[in-house]
């Protein structure tokens, strides 16, 4: 079984998982990892901790050269920021320093509560976006083995703030370019430009705004997942880990949302030409009863807009009660463009753990010839 756990503070000495069951004689390409880490860290809307990041992973076990040799693989990331905060994070914080206003929408008030520090900065270190890190090179280096077995994910920005760009097709590599470039990764540079001046206007209103994200996967085989039980079902694993991403509040398969469409017309047609079984439309987002059916699987993500916000809502100080306004700390005015990275990566590892709980190898060879078959 493919597992892994991830630990480490948004500001602390570094991030760092364990990856366990991975197939050895797999070819990884650090490069590619440490780009798809460059790739999260870009995006119009971050702030300016990603001035100070330049994320690279390293590998501490499990790959000899750039082959995997089966054992549990360990990936660090460190933390440029650590230094300025190495003060806080292993000091004893005193009674006023603590703090205890927590942001509306964050996990502040939850983990204070629930772990009871008495100071919700520990709550934050583990809540914050930057654990997506260490996610996102996990899912690399997974997505390093999906592409030896022919399976490809790309994902663009679809909505941010109400302005919604261009369908495309993901696959088409000029159109792929075209996003790939694009600061908010949209394909229309009209809506490029509306999201940025929109981006714009939130950071000077001190605000903060939410959009949408569509993934595509192609080359899944027909047969991954499955409804014999219900916890094995593909859209219900991948929404799991899609919905721990932070910020995320939706998802949508294929066209799930459309209310309009009937029986009639939402349901793919079966098809056969020359012997070839053929879907003419992927409604269905490429699932269906929980196992791949070959086509593209198609997802929409929804994250909300981010709770750290300069602008003041009301909060409650928890440690008298007292009704006060949000606090403020430094923070990213968008966070849509890299959580398309992030989704992308945390799909790759999803995929990966679900090919091989059809097909389980323990090396990469068995493993090709598998899905060759
Ligand atoms: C992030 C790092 C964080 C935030 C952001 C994402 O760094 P810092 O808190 O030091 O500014 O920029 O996290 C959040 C939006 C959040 O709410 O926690 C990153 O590496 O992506």
């Amino acid at each position: 079984m493919l597992r892994f756990l991830d630990a480490g503070e948004s500001h602390g000495k570094a991030l760092m998982a364990i990856i366990d069951g991975v197939p050895s004689n797999a070819e990884i390409d650090i490069d590619f990892i440490n780009n798809e880490l460059i790739r999260r860290q870009n995006g119009y809307g971050r702030g300016k901790r990603m001035q100070i990041e330049k994320d690279r992973v390293e590998i501490w076990s499990g790959i000899r050269g750039t082959k995997t040799t089966g054992n549990p693989i360990t990936m660090v990331i460190f933390n440029k920021d650590y230094e300025n905060w190495a003060k806080v994070l292993n000091g004893n914080t005193g009674e006023n320093e603590k703090i205890t206003i927590p942001r509306p929408g964050h996990g502040d008030m939850v983990g204070y509560f629930k772990y009871k520090t008495g100071d919700i900065r520990d709550v934050i270190e583990r809540t914050s976006a930057r654990e997506t890190a260490i996610r996102t090179a996990v899912g690399a280096l997974c997505k390093c083995i999906l592409v030896s077995i022919g399976v490809d994910i790309r994902s663009k920005v679809m909505n941010i703030g109400g302005i919604e760009d261009d369908n495309v097709d993901l696959f088409d590599n000029e159109a792929y370019l075209r996003i790939e470039n694009s600061s908010v990764r949209c394909y229309n540079e009209h809506v490029e430009n509306m999201i940025k001046y929109e981006i714009d206007k939130c950071k000077q209103q001190g605000d903060t705004v939410g959009g949408s994200i569509f993934i595509s996967v192609r080359g899944v085989p027909l047969g991954i997942g499955s409804y014999i039980q219900w916890d094995r079902k593909l859209d219900a694993i991948l929404s799991y880990a899609l919905m721990s991403v932070q910020g995320i509040k939706a998802i949508e398969f294929g066209k799930g949302t459309d209310l309009a469409k009937r029986g009639t017309t939402f349901n793919d047609e079966i098809l056969c030409n020359k012997g070839e079984i053929i879907r003419p439309t992927n409604n269905c987002g490429g699932i269906e009863a929980g196992v791949s059916n070959g086509q593209n699987i198609e997802i929409t993500v929804y994250m909300k807009p981010i709770p750290t916000i300069k602008k003041s809502i009301r909060s409650v100080d928890l440690k008298n009660n007292d009704n006060v306004v949000n606090r403020y700390e430094r923070s990213d005015v968008c966070g849509v463009v890299p959580a398309s990275i992030v989704l992308e990566n945390v799909c790759a590892f999803e995929i990966l753990k679900e090919i091989l709980n059809t097909y389980p190898a323990d090396d990469i060879i068995t493993l090709k010839k598998y899905i060759e078959k």
